[in-house]
């Protein structure tokens, strides 16, 4: 197989244009979010046919969606559409420094309806890496069940399955309950790309080698942990790499960085190079996410990715 298989629940993206806590906010800018579609964004710029599986409501934010995936040349092929549910939307702050904050309309929205009826039948004979993050099977029952579903079906299917825990704490009923659940999916994953502090969350430990030795007992082939600016952390068990990060010129939105992160995993996975290729990839396309706006808006092409790789600066 070749191609990229992902599910998710792309939303509406109001994002604030003026510094401030949400509720004194004026004025926002729209665009589409999803952890997921960000990703799927990111493999599509470089190349690579990819599968987006979701569920849309018939609204104003699921014409958003639609075209924003006729933009990126992403299939419709696999959107499903609810009658009675809507489209997801949520609202982004921006902040001068870290990480902005968010505000989710997304219970019970289409895409937390999707269930293991809806993707029994997707064909994965052309499948070459199924994409998951934690934020899908946070969405509902059913869509962790049909999170678990998948990744074993793929896993049965010889095909590479990429995993990024992507903690979205106000999506689960617990921490617990969210620790307990994103460690039992990594089990289905041959690669695993926490950041390094979900890695301390979910794992209890602290250092990057640790967090690692965690997944390799649950048996994870490939841990890459993410050091934000200073890089990843990179092993597959036999050997252990650490990437430094590229510098960015500027910061001016964090959210999306690990989104673009997976996309370099990915498609570099996809052309055969090795952990420490894809490693640096991660890294470049990570940095090149944080000095954008947008969520997807950023992602590089190889052409862009490739002139970013050569010129710019590491820390
Ligand atoms: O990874 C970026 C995402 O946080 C964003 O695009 C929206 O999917 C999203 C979420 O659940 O926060």
């Amino acid at each position: 197989g070749e191609k990229i298989l992902l599910i998710g629940e792309p939303m509406g993206l109001l994002t604030s244009t003026e510094y401030g806590t949400l509720d004194s906010i004026k004025n926002f800018d729209v665009s589409i979010a999803g952890a997921e579609l960000n990703v799927a964004i990111g493999v599509k710029r470089l190349g690579h046919e990819v599968l987006y599986y979701s569920k849309l409501g018939r609204d104003l934010f699921s014409s958003w969606v639609l075209s924003c995936l006729r933009k990126n040349e992403i299939s419709e092929g696999f959107i499903r559409y609810s009658s009675i549910h809507n489209t997801g939307f949520m609202f982004k702050s921006k902040v001068q420094d870290g990480d902005p904050s968010v505000y989710y309309y997304r219970k019970n929205s289409a895409a937390s309806t999707i269930s293991i009826e809806d993707v029994r039948n997707i064909d994965l004979s052309d499948i070459a890496i199924l994409h998951i993050t934690g934020i899908f099977p946070a969405l509902s029952n059913n869509c962790l069940e049909v999170t678990k579903y998948l990744m074993q079906k793929a896993v049965a299917n010889n095909i590479h399955v990429t995993y990024d825990p992507n903690i979205r704490m106000t999506l689960w009923e617990s921490k617990e309950v969210m620790i307990r659940t994103l460690n039992e999916l990594a089990k289905y994953a041959t690669t695993v790309l926490p950041g390094i502090s979900e890695g301390r969350l979910l794992t209890g430990f602290e250092t990057a080698e640790e967090i690692s030795a965690f997944y390799q007992e649950l048996g994870v082939k490939n841990i890459i942990v993410k050091l934000g600016e200073k890089g990843a952390f990179a092993t597959d068990g036999e050997q252990t790499y650490v990437t430094q990060g590229y510098f960015p010129n500027q910061i001016i939105d964090t959210v999306g960085a690990g989104d673009g992160f997976a996309a370099g995993i990915i498609s570099a996975f996809a052309e055969g190079l090795s952990l420490q290729e894809a490693t640096e990839r991660g890294a470049a396309i990570g940095c090149i996410q944080v000095m954008h706006v947008g969520d997807n808006e950023g992602l590089p092409t190889r052409e862009q990715l490739g002139i970013f790789m050569k010129t710019n600066k590491k820390f």
